[in-house]
């Protein structure tokens, strides 16, 4: 096997040979969960030959079939088929039926230190552990000591390895709790006690996990409300319940704290909750400086209540400005609001393109037409489609031929529609050396080009960063898709330098992609701030992979961008089209559409 370890040697391998690798590591954990002889081990190596190929397992079955995946080492003729499964439906059969068997997370249960296959099977059978989170609360509930094999000691043992993997377990992720929180109001409302819902908290500032879901309601009815919350599908137990205020457990894993406030302080109550805490007690001392008192209640001069039915009037109270729920992370919004200088934030319903979408051409589940039919629907006026490119054969990346052809089935698209503009586009993959996938001169025939990092992941911080700037260094590289190619929970975002970054982003114009995808959220609240400072553009946008997702820069990618303190005008994709197109680097001769 060639095993080209200097980095100079061209590599091909992209993901496609990573996520072929954890699929037969996943299926290695699955065997061995059921004790079956021999075979996990003979998985385990196979997935060591696929992650050290040099070449894409694509390409050596396109050139050799099944017979020179046979030939590699430790694949024999069984798995060779099973790799023939995934690189040409995506999954391998068998996987997913093991997975449906037993529906455990294994892959991140078996992360944690001293837990293996076996142990996870009767914690599944004997206390129904699903997930990490599940694991977590049942070691710290004590629930784990009394199982056959286990003992005190290896339930901490347990605890200490979840706090190691740096898991969050008792967090959700934005766009989970944003789904429940939905669900929640949908089931309050029913009724028509509620005269407010509001939801305070964390997930109002559109934080990217979330503790606690906290609502505030306003109603004639607090008793009924009270039981409605309690009595709710998906509450898993009742920790406290009251006139006023509950809380309660989800089955989804996560608690949901409810309190009905007068309206007349519902002003109040909502900074108070919405927090954060130091926000907060910032505010209060701004009070105390004026001789007020403030609480969820109001604003209180002595005995007499001077305000707290807004928000705004709780703020003018202190002599500030309203300061939007995204700000208040106490990261100098308060100094800003009192000195004037607060950022006037992109809002929703300022967004007129999109400029990532996958159709049915890759692996998105809707066709071109469907998916530019709903944009239109929605009220974008212009909107990329950028399937993904060779590299990534498991998601049926378009090569040059037929890149050129989706772009042209793109062109002839545009000219049928109307009140909507199409352009032609493509997601490239940064490979290790910071080339990308597709010919120049085929990318100089796109309308817009995006690229991102779909594969090698691990690299050292100076090599990451140099490979980046490599891509940004590309003439034809308009957007960096989600810079740090994180996703939340699964994998951690690409080590690299941001302050070189985005300084390269600055000088060659490249644009950075906020990616509205609940499950990336990339950029971050953090870097999108530095990189607003550091005067770089961005695009928010959806990376849909089917016409429900257009959505999600509305639903996650606004509220994002507000926490980075993102303008209008740090935003590109609020221009109007042609205003947007001149922006971009590659907006050059030859690049416009041919008639
Ligand atoms: P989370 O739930 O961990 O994602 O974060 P938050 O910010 O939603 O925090 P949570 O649910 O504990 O409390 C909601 C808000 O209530 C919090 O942002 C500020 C306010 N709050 C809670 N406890 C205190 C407190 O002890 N003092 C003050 N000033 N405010 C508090
Ligand atoms: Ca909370
Ligand atoms: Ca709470
Ligand atoms: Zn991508």
């Amino acid at each position: 096997m060639p095993k080209a370890k200097n980095g100079n040697a061209r590599r091909e391998n992209g993901p496609a040979n990573a996520e072929i690798a954890s699929m037969l590591r996943e299926m290695a954990l699955r065997l061995e969960m059921q004790e079956i002889p021999f075979k996990p081990q003979a998985f385990e190596k196979a997935a060591h030959t696929v992650d050290a190929l040099d070449e894409s397992l694509e390409k050596i079955h396109r050139e050799g079939g099944l017979k020179a995946l046979d030939a590699l080492p430790a694949v024999g003729a069984g798995i060779a088929k099973r790799i023939e499964e995934a690189l040409a439906t995506g999954r391998i059969g068998e996987l997913e039926d093991m997975r449906r068997e037993t529906p455990v997370d294994i892959v991140r249960l078996s992360a944690v230190e001293g837990l293996g296959p076996k142990s996870i099977r009767v914690l599944h059978d004997q206390l129904g552990i699903r997930t990490l989170d599940d694991l977590a609360r049942a070691a710290r509930a004590g629930a784990i000591r009394g199982l056959p094999g286990f003992g005190a000691k290896t339930e901490a043992k347990l605890i200490r390895g979840i706090e190691f993997l740096g898991v969050d377990a008792g967090r959700l992720p934005l766009g989970e709790a944003f789904a429940l929180a939905h669900r929640i109001e949908i089931n309050l409302r029913v009724e028509g006690a509620v005269r407010e819902l509001v939801f305070a908290g964390s997930l109002r500032r559109r934080k990217e996990t979330i503790g606690d879901i906290d609502i505030l309601a306003v109603t004639d009815h607090p008793v009924e409300l009270v039981e409605q919350f309690v009595s709710m599908p998906g509450v898993s137990a009742v920790y406290a319940r009251g006139v006023t205020k509950a809380l309660v457990r989800l089955s989804a894993g996560v608690d949901a704290d409810l309190r009905v406030v007068p309206r007349e302080s519902l002003g109040a109550a909502l900074v108070y909750f919405t927090g954060n805490k130091d926000h907060t007690v910032a505010i209060r001392r701004l009070a105390l400086e004026r001789g007020l008192k403030i609480n969820e209640y109001g604003v209180f001069r002595g005995k007499s209540r001077i305000a707290g039915e807004t928000e705004e009037s709780v703020y003018a109270a202190v002599g500030l400005p309203w300061i939007p729920p995204e700000l208040r992370e106490y990261r100098g919004e308060i100094e800003a609001a009192r000195e004037g200088r607060l950022p006037r934030l992109v809002e929703q319903g300022d967004l007129l393109g999109d400029l990532q979408i996958q159709t049915d051409w890759t692996d998105g589940a809707d066709s071109l037409e469907a998916i530019v039919e709903a944009a239109r629907r929605m009220g974008r006026k212009y909107i990329a489609i950028t399937d993904h490119t060779r590299d990534l054969p498991m998601a049926r990346g378009n090569d040059e031929e037929r890149l050129l052809l989706e772009a042209e089935a793109i062109r002839a698209l545009d000219r049928r529609m109307r009140g909507i503009r199409v352009l032609a586009g493509a997601e490239l993959n940064i490979r290790r050396d910071g080339s990308v996938d597709i010919a120049d001169e085929v990318l100089a025939k796109l309308d817009v080009v995006g690229a991102g990092i779909h594969s090698h992941f691990n690299l050292p911080r100076e090599e990451m960063t140099r490979r980046m700037i490599r891509a940004m260094e590309n003439p034809n590289v308009d957007i960096l898709f989600h810079p740090s190619a994180r996703h939340l929970g699964r994998r951690k975002a690409v080590d690299f330098d941001t302050e070189a970054v985005f300084a390269a982003a600055r000088r060659t114009g490249t644009v950075l992609e906020i990616d509205a995808q609940p499950g990336r959220l990339d950029l971050k609240d953090e870097h999108i701030r530095r990189a607003v400072e550091m005067g770089v553009k961005l695009v928010i946008s959806s990376d849909a992979h089917s016409a429900a997702e257009l959505r999600y820069p509305e639903i996650f990618g606004i509220g994002l961008a507000r926490r980075g303190w993102a303008e209008k005008k740090d935003i590109l994709n609020t221009l109007p089209v042609e205003k947007f197109l001149k922006r971009l680097k590659g907006s050059k001769t030859g690049r416009r559409a041919p008639a």
